[in-house]
Order: structure tokens, then C-alpha cells, then sequence
């Protein structure tokens, strides 16, 4: 194998750092990563709320089990809690929404009973299930799973909630619109509107219950890097332009210009950048421009934002065993995940809280979950009145005007100029297709010029776990082995030759 092309790897997020390691192990040894901000990890990101570890980005292992690439190695690294490593836990296909203890509130001030509103979250749970059999055949007559769902409550409503009375009819249809919103959040799209009905069953999930890293998600960064060259990584070096097809004979076939005017030359470049910044910077960032199926394919994925507002209290409102606090407006049975007026009413996009656990551990902290404009709204306005606006929000659900939280703590994503938002979701009109023209290298194949000169990870090239840290690593991965098998090829068929 001729292992001295020179690679470059743009963005040192997870897929970056696992094409990195994948190269080196294979002893590739001109390999660099270039990286726009000062530290690795990218949308994996550790901080602190006081004394508490907290993720500011992913959060969970989703479906950590055998076949979970992120889950063997927090194992192998000894990252995991042992509940985590139980044979149990790995065999729980929750199918993407761990079944949580919820307690719910209203916007009135009372704590519902869950069981009274069972029939609601069973038809949305069913109705989600659901939206996944549209994979290959379109959504038709649905454009969007938005629209899917409210059609088919209002449906099933007028035969099984027939002799329902009004209140409890509007309070289980102001339930679905709390659900809707939490979707938005799972999906990190402004609304279930703008979420393909035709492929949101790309999707896939894997068996095992949803964990946590109790040290942080960016254990798993530092332990992946701890194998790479020191000074493999150049940080706090944006990229502007990657230049490929270069002409010039007996040159590198690829330029990485980088902000400061620095020029790399290069064989090969993994580009591994956002969607939301491949959005926003494709025109400049690519010379000659992308081919044009690439990018309606990036236009056509949605790139939405989903934030956290992380809340600590001296004392717990919720119960010992809850594990999902869900805020149900009573004003809003028109089952709606978008808000009228985003600048007077943006905290109405909240759905709720997740419970931080084990609480010997966090204390009592909550992650508020809130997505779409009314998130980018949210972060433009000063960390006071966020703070301000949850505490508002907690008192009235409650009845309880004392509740006041000890601190608070936010995540930008949208405004995070290496991001523009937080991950990908199959958007309306999308396919497989995009999926598989997001991974294409270029010059594509009919080309006569070098091959794989750019390449393409991240995880919105991974055609099922787009939107997951186990999707962006394998993404590397693949990206990786292309250039191996790539070089391992040339150079059996140089030997068969010579
Ligand atoms: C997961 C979870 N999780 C919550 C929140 C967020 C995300 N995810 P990176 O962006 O990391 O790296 C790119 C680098 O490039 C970066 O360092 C940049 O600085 C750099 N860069 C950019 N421009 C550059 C330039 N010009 N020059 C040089 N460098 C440049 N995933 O598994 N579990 O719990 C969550 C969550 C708030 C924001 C998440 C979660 C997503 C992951 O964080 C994300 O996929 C990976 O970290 C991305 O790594 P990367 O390397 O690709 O990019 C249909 C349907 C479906 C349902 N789907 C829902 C599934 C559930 C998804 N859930 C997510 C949930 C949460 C809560």
C-alpha cells in the first residue's frame, strides 16, 4: 500500500477524528487534520453547569448495543456506567423513544394524570410508527409528517373519541401538539411540517436503551484522538476554499485555502463540515462549484436547530422516579409545533424537560429541550431573561410562584458559526438518493481527472444514522477505507503490472 498521500481532513469533530485514526492505523502518514475553532470534537461538547458535568451537544448513545460503533468503544475505553454494559440493557429495542417516566403539567398549574391521557400518546406513538412505512413510495397524499399526523387524529378521533367529552378531547389534541414539538426536537427540525413523510423511514435505529457518558461525551473524543501524532490536528484554522481539479501538471490535485491565506496541498481531502455550514458556505467553499445534483440534494435535507436549557434547583418539583417533565398548553388542541408570535411566545416551543439521573450524581438538574425558530430566537436573547422565562414558565405550570433555579445554562447552535444549526433530518422531497449524492466523492465517476480528490463525511452522509454520533463515526470510517482500498488497489494492480 502506498501510504504517502498527503490528506487533509477538514473539521475535527468525531467523523474527522475517526478518519484520522482509521488512516494512521492503516500507516498513512501525511495526514492532517485542519480545524476551524480551538478545540476537537465539534457538536460533541462538554461543559459545566457548577459542580456538574453536562453535554452541551449529544447526549445520549442512541441504541447502544453490539452493532453501535460508539458503544464498543466507550466499552472498550471504559466510559459506561455498568447498567449500560448489561446484557438487559443491550437487548431493549426502544425503537429511538426510551420509555421514560413522564410527569406531565398544564399550562393551567396541575399536575395531569398520565393515565388519563394514555390514549393520546399510544395514537401518536402509533401514528409515528407509521410515518416510517412511507419509505420508497412517497408520502402521498402527505407531503410532510406534520401533516400525516394531524390528519390521521383528527380520523381516529372522530371514531374512537366520539363520546369523549370536550375538555378531555381539546387536553389529549393539546397533548399532541407537546408531542409534536418533542419531535422537533428529536428531529431537530422547525416543525414536523418540514419533515418528509416519503423518507422519514430512512431512519434507523438500534437495539439497546439509550445511555450516558458519566464523564462526558468528550471522554470518547480525547480516547480516539489519544492514538493520533501529536500536532496531526492544526486548530483555530478556518477553511475558506477547496480548490480541486488544479490543472497544473506534476501538482497536488487539491488546494485547501484556509482563511489566512495558508495554502495545503493535497491528494486527497475528507471534508466533514456541517450541512447547516455546507448551506450557507457551499458557493464559496468549493472551486470549481459542486455538480449540481450534489447540491439540491444539500438543499434538499433539512438542517434544523434543536437547543438545550440546562436548570439547576436546590430542590426537586417533579417526582423521585421521573425521568420526562412534558408542558402541555391547554390553549393549543389545534395540534400545532409552531408558535404565533416567536418573539412574545418563543418559551411555548419548549416541550418540557429531560431529568439529568442518577441524581446522587447530578443533583437536581434539568435539560430543557426547545427547536426551530423559536430556539434561534432564544439564543439571540441575553442568558438573564432566557433564565427569566423559565422560571416564568415553571411557576405557572406548577401553581408554585417560589420554584427559582439556582443556575442556568444555555447551548447556541444555530449562531455557532462552524454549525448553523444542530442535525440533519430527511426534509420534504427527499430520498435515498440525497443520502447517497451527500457521500459521492469528486470529480464523480464519468470524470477522466484523479480520483477521490474530495470526499465527503459527517453525519449527514450516513444513509441511516444521519443525525447520530454512531452515524458520523462510521462515516469516517467509510471514508477512510475508501482511500485504503483505493491505495491497496493501485498498488496490486502497479505489482500485477510491473
Ligand atoms: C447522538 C445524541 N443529541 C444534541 C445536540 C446536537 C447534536 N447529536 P461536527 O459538527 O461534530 O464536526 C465538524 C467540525 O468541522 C467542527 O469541529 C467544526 O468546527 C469544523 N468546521 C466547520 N467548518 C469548518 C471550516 N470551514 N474549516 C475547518 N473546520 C470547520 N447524536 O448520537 N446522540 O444524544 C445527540 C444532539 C444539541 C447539536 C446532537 C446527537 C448529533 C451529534 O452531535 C452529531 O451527529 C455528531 O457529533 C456530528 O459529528 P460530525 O463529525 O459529523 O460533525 C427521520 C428521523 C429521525 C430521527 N432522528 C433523530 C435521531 C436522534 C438524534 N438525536 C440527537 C439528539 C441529541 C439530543
Amino acid at each position: 500500500v502506498n501510504t504517502n498521500a498527503r490528506i487533509v481532513i477538514v473539521g475535527c469533530g468525531i467523523s474527522g477524528v475517526a478518519a484520522a485514526q482509521r488512516l494512521v492505523k492503516a500507516g498513512f502518514h501525511n495526514v492532517r487534520i485542519v480545524e476551524a475553532t480551538a478545540r476537537s470534537g465539534g457538536r460533541i461538547k462538554t461543559g459545566r453547569l457548577g459542580n456538574n458535568i453536562v453535554e452541551i451537544g449529544a447526549n445520549w448513545i442512541h441504541g447502544p448495543s453490539e452493532e453501535n460503533p460508539v458503544y464498543h468503544l466507550a466499552r472498550q475505553y471504559g466510559l459506561l456506567d455498568p447498567e449500560a454494559l448489561t446484557p438487559e440493557n443491550q437487548a431493549m429495542d426502544v425503537g429511538g423513544h426510551p420509555p421514560w417516566v413522564p410527569n406531565i403539567f398544564s399550562s393551567s398549574g396541575r399536575k395531569l394524570n398520565v393515565e388519563d391521557l394514555y390514549p393520546a400518546l399510544e395514537m401518536f406513538a402509533e401514528l409515528l410508527d407509521e410515518s416510517s412505512e412511507f419509505q420508497s413510495r412517497g408520502g402521498e397524499p402527505w407531503t410532510n409528517v406534520g401533516d400525516f399526523i394531524r390528519s390521521k387524529v383528527q380520523q381516529r378521533a372522530a371514531e374512537k373519541w366520539k363520546d369523549i367529552d370536550g375538555t378531555t378531547r381539546s387536553l389529549r389534541l393539546s397533548v399532541i401538539s407537546n408531542m409534536l414539538k418533542v419531535e422537533c426536537s428529536v428531529n431537530g427540525a422547525h416543525s414536523m411540517d418540514e419533515v418528509g413523510l416519503g423518507a422519514y423511514g430512512l431512519y434507523k435505529t438500534l437495539p439497546g436503551l439509550d445511555c450516558t457518558f458519566p464523564g462526558g461525551y468528550e471522554g470518547l473524543v480525547k480516547n480516539l484522538m489519544s492514538v493520533l501524532p501529536a500536532g496531526l490536528v492544526t486548530y483555530s484554522q478556518p477553511v475558506r476554499c477547496v480548490h480541486w481539479n488544479n490543472t497544473e501538471k506534476r501538482g497536488y490535485p487539491v488546494t485547501v485555502e484556509c482563511d489566512d491565506g495558508n495554502k495545503i496541498a493535497a491528494d486527497h481531502v475528507i471534508v466533514t463540515v456541517p450541512l447547516g455550514y455546507l448551506k450557507k458556505h457551499h458557493s464559496t467553499l468549493f472551486h470549481p462549484p459542486l455538480p449540481l445534483h450534489k447540491l439540491h440534494s444539500i438543499q434538499r435535507l433539512g438542517f434544523g436547530t434543536n437547543n438545550k436549557i440546562l436548570v439547576e434547583f436546590d430542590s426537586p418539583w417533579w417526582d423521585t422516579d421521573c425521568e420526562v417533565i412534558h408542558l402541555v398548553w391547554e390553549d393549543e388542541d389545534a395540534m400545532v409545533d409552531q408558535v404565533p408570535d416567536v418573539q412574545r411566545y418563543w418559551i411555548k416551543k419548549l416541550f418540557g424537560f429531560t431529568v439529568l439521573k442518577p441524581t446522587e450524581r447530578y443533583g437536581h438538574v434539568l435539560c430543557g429541550w426547545i427547536a426551530g425558530h423559536e430556539s434561534e430566537y432564544m439564543e439571540t436573547l441575553p442568558e438573564q431573561e432566557v433564565s427569566h422565562a423559565v422560571t416564568q414558565l415553571i411557576r405557572r405550570f406548577t401553581g408554585n410562584p417560589t420554584i427559582t433555579p439556582r443556575r442556568i445554562m444555555r447551548s447556541q447552535w444555530f449562531h455557532d458559526p462552524w454549525t448553523c444549526g444542530s442535525y440533519t433530518h430527511p426534509g420534504k422531497g427527499c430520498s435515498a438518493q440525497d443520502l447517497q449524492n451527500m457521500m459521492e466523492p469528486l470529480p464523480t465517476k464519468s470524470s477522466q481527472s484523479q480520483p477521490l480528490q474530495v470526499l465527503f463525511a459527517g453525519e449527514a452522509t450516513h444513509p441511516c444514522y444521519f443525525s447520530t454520533v454512531h452515524g458520523a463515526v462510521l462515516t469516517g470510517w467509510r471514508e477512510a477505507d475508501r482511500l485504503i482500498s483505493h491505495y491497496s488497489s493501485s498498488s496490486s494492480s502497479e505489482l500485477t503490472m510491473s
